[in-house]
């Protein structure tokens, strides 16, 4: 990239900055946030002091003993005579720092500018208490600019004030606008609540599952639909060695919407004693003839972050009649047993036999099972549960759980809500509709789900529909196609880090990428709907968090603490690396510090590891999007009509068809512009349909039409062509304007030894990032130690007119005599007079 290129990114970005700032001269949208960047919480145990936040701010209670002893300090300094007239100005002075507010008071929020040791006065307010308090200030603050403009009543109370009016003590206790719904979560006009993201993983091939091993390592494996499995250890670097390989096994192919692949892995309640791992994938046997093949792993004895790949001992197959439909979820209960969710076999309408897969209790195909594999090292290698609610039924399969699913594509158990545990073993699954409506259920054993009998709320087909003994369970929620064609089922958050969605059932669409909540009325039993969307104005404007995101929603998934995690792709191709795996965020509230505070156990690594630069921005936003409404549909449909092709039959009409579907949706969504024509250029002989899969284009949500043109297959090619000289800046902090310097030579990524490390050569490094200044060129790893990479440079002199630091004067590629603790930084700025 040239230069200049550079420069105008930087100049569009400022733009944007002023846009954004332009229009929230108010700063209209409430942003409440604590000193340490974070969102405030409720105190763990009750305060003594600053009482008046004890149930939402931004003070622990250790926090609120050290600011008593402060009071006690300015009290014993302060003339007996004041103590009646000032004594309760002190205490709420101080007492800011833990106002659910307190970045905005002390106006911490813009790193150009120092933190302010007084909380921001109104005018009235600080001149009542400079005429009766003043010598308070001098032993509250250090601030000599302040102290020494003690004199002038005017000066010193402009110096206090807050550019932003409505925030200054005390107004901002009585401004409703702040005030109201602080501490829930964010809602839009429309209802839609306000989530942000954090960036965990990327460059990732169709990811279809993250999962956790439950061994108290806190490692998390993702999958790829083209069969590989990576490690990731908790700090997000990826392991070099996958966990799982099993790319030649596994039938997927480049297509997008392919449904076939590796599509599941889950581990052994008790891997860490059995180190036993299940997995869920497509396999091709002769004649062109497809199975899915539910397989059993063992942990290789050498090295716990690797499966023993001669392990392989296969459990079940099933026959698939067609190459959508192929379900793909395993799950362990609380009962030890793995529970299988199983497509209905594909095409349209489940067509096979007399009246469909899915309620035919001989066959397996269109059904959720329950299987015992625990001590199968001899005998069979699995067992039926005895409980298993189909055994004393000949005609059907004992593996049988529940029925009349048409193609379960993700499923959960609910952990229960944290201190009561209720809710507990619950199972959700989105249900992939036909062409109408798309399902959520609650998996009950024995239960028939509907299909093809019925789709959602409605009828499917009207026989097996009028039929009294069909007995089936309705969804718990059901969306037509207007909102979405092929769900993506989720979980009930149940983490410690964002209380206030404890019980919020998340989950997605795949095809308009649109995030929806569920919450359940306990009175009545009703499940009330939500949308979810990226946080608009500064909901998200915390370090490190993003507002948008890829739009073909994958999966969903749960770390081993039970945080909520999702999948997505702006190209839905089983080998298109455009992959990125979210964490879900509610800066609402969070836990107090500490609550969620865990130590993984340790893992022994022998392989390389591959630290993590995330590659996602937050994109300012301005105008809020309008989204369809939605309506529960109870009512059947006036008619039901199969519009699906066979597959593997490459027609131009079931292009057409979802050509129209595409052009249909960009009519709805204006969030969400899809590019049509693009779709003709690609082959595929697997037919989306309204099935799990199908779409084009690599489209974002929560995304301004501005930004759209840096689409997924522009993102591509800049990433697979780093150029020599590139620098990236890492650091802990998720900022993007400092951190450790890393430079792109020859392949791979290094450090720089801070030996001859100066301004202009950080200069360098700034200019080349879109940054104007340069802050501080930082030495002794500050940021620090760059372990895993190599030292690529030592002695560079610039003299800061250079493109990049390879241009500059240095000692060779390679050559130092540099530790990593002596690794180079830098902090930019966009402004000249940062500190
Ligand atoms: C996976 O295994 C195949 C051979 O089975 C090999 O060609 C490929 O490079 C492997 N991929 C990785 C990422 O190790
Ligand atoms: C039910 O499924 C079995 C196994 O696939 C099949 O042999 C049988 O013909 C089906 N029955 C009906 C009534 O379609
Ligand atoms: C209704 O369903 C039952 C059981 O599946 C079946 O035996 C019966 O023939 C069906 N009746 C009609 C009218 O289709
Ligand atoms: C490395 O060499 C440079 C001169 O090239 C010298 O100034 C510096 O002190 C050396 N550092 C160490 C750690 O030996
Ligand atoms: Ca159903």
């Amino acid at each position: 990239m040239s230069g200049s290129g550079v420069t105008r990114r930087a100049a569009e970005l400022g733009l944007a900055w002023a846009l954004l700032l332009a229009s929230y001269p108010g700063l209209t949208d409430s942003h409440p946030q604590c000193l340490d960047f974070k969102p405030p919480f409720r105190p763990s145990r009750e305060l003594a002091f600053c009482v008046q936040y004890r149930e939402f701010g931004c003070c622990e209670a250790a926090r609120d003993r050290e600011l008593m002893d402060r009071y006690y300090r300015v009290l014993e300094r302060l003339e007996q005579s004041l103590h009646a007239a000032c004594s309760a100005h002190v205490q709420d002075i101080l007492c800011q720092e833990c106002s659910p507010y307190a970045a905005h008071l002390f106006d911490a929020e813009d790193p150009s500018t120092p933190v302010r040791t007084v909380a921001g006065l109104c005018k009235e307010y600080c001149t009542e208490v400079w005429q009766k308090c003043r010598p308070i200030f001098g032993y509250i603050s250090d601030d000599q600019d302040l102290l020494n403009l003690e004199n002038n009543m005017a000066k010193f109370c402009h110096y206090l004030a807050l550019n932003d009016e409505d925030y200054c003590f005390p107004r901002l206790l009585t401004n409703t606008k702040l005030t109201k719904n602080l501490g829930l979560i964010t809602a839009d006009s429309e209802g839609c609540l306000q989530l942000c993201l954090v960036e965990v993983a990327n460059g990732l091939q169709n990811p279809v599952a993250m999962v956790h091993a439950n061994d108290g390592t806190h490692r998390f494996f993702i999958a790829e639909q083209v069969g590989l499995v990576w490690t990731y250890l908790p700090d997000r670097t990826r392991l070099e060695k996958p966990f799982l390989n099993i790319t030649e096994a596994v039938l997927t192919s480049p297509w997008e919407g392919d449904e076939r692949g590796f599509l599941c892995l889950v581990f052994h309640p008790k891997f860490k004693y059995n180190g036993k791992v299940y997995v869920y994938y497509s396999v091709e046997i002769e004649n062109f003839e497809e199975r899915i093949r539910i397989s059993e792993f063992t942990i290789s004895s050498r090295d716990m972050n690797t499966l023993d790949h001669s392990s392989e001992r296969i459990i079940l197959e099933v026959d698939e009649p067609a190459s959508n439909h192929n379900g793909g979820q395993l799950l362990f209960g609380d009962d030890g047993y793995l529970y299988i969710f199983i497509g209905d076999g594909g095409m349209a309408g489940d067509p096979f036999g007399t009246f469909g897969n899915a309620q035919n209790m001989s066959a397996l195909l269109g059904k959720v099972l329950r299987i015992n594999v625990d001590n199968n090292n001899q005998g069979p290698l699995y067992r039926i549960p005895l409980d298993n609610p189909f055994v004393n039924d000949a005609s059907a399969r004992p593996e049988i759980y529940a029925y009349g699913v048409r193609n379960m594509w993700r499923c959960s158990f609910d952990r229960g809500d944290p201190i009561t545990k209720e809710g507990k073993g619950r199972i959700f699954c989105g249900d992939v509709g036909q062409n109408k409506f798309e399902e959520i259920d609650v998996i009950e054993k024995g239960k028939n789900y509907g299909w093809r009998a019925k789709e959602g709320f409605s009828c499917y087909d009207k026989k097996l529909c009028s039929n009294s003994s069909l007995g089936d369970v309705l969804p718990i929620f059901a969306y037509p196609h207007k909102l979405g064609k092929s769900v993506t089922g989720g979980y009930i958050y149940r983490g410690c880090e964002f209380p206030n969605l404890n019980g919020l059932y998340i989950f997605g669409d795949f095809m308009s990428g649109r995030l929806m909540a569920l919450k359940e009325n306990r009175q009545t039993g009703e499940w009330q709907y939500n949308e979810i969307c990226m946080g608009s104005g500064q909901t998200c404007m915390f370090p490190g968090l993003i507002n948008n995101y890829y739009q073909y929603i994958i999966s969903f998934a749960e770390d081993e603490a039970g945080e909520l995690y999702f999948m997505s792709t702006g190209i839905p191709s089983a080998t298109s690396p455009a992959g990125v795996v979210y964490k879900m965020v509610d800066t609402s509230r969070r836990a107090p510090p500490g609550k969620c505070h865990y130590e993984p156990l340790p893992v022994r690594v022998k392989s390389k590891r591959i630290e993590f630069v995330p590659k996602e921005k937050f994109i300012p936003k301005t105008v809020p999007t309008k989204r369809p409404k939605i309506k529960t549909t109870t009512k059947p449909p006036t008619r039901s009509r199969p519009t699906a092709q066979p597959p593997k039959n490459t027609t131009p009409d079931w292009l057409d068809e979802f050509l129209k579907l595409l052009r249909k949706e960009s009519g709805v969504y204006e969030t969400s512009r899809l590019h049509p024509t693009s779709a003709t250029t690609k082959q595929s002989t697997a037919k989306p349909d309204k099935s799990r899969k199908g779409g084009k284009s690599g489209e974002r949500r929560g995304q301004k039409k501005k930004t759209k043109t840096t689409g997924a297959s522009k993102r591509r090619t800049e990433s697979s062509e780093i150029q020599n000289g590139a620098v990236r800046l890492v650091n802990n902090k998720g900022r993007t304007d400092r951190g450790r310097v890393e430079i792109y030579i020859n392949g791979e990524w290094g450090t720089v030894c801070d030996d001859l490390w100066s301004m202009k050569a950080a200069m360098v490094v700034c200019r080349q990032l879109g940054f104007s200044y340069v802050v501080k060129a930082s030495k002794h790893a500050e940021f620090g130690e760059g372990r895993t990479l190599n030292i690529l440079l030592d002695d560079v002199q610039c003299t800061g007119k250079e493109r990049n630091l390879l241009e500059c004067a240095h000692k060779g590629i390679g050559k130092h005599n540099c530790s990593h603790t002596e690794d180079a930084g830098v902090v930019c700025s966009q402004t000249e007079n940062a500190s």
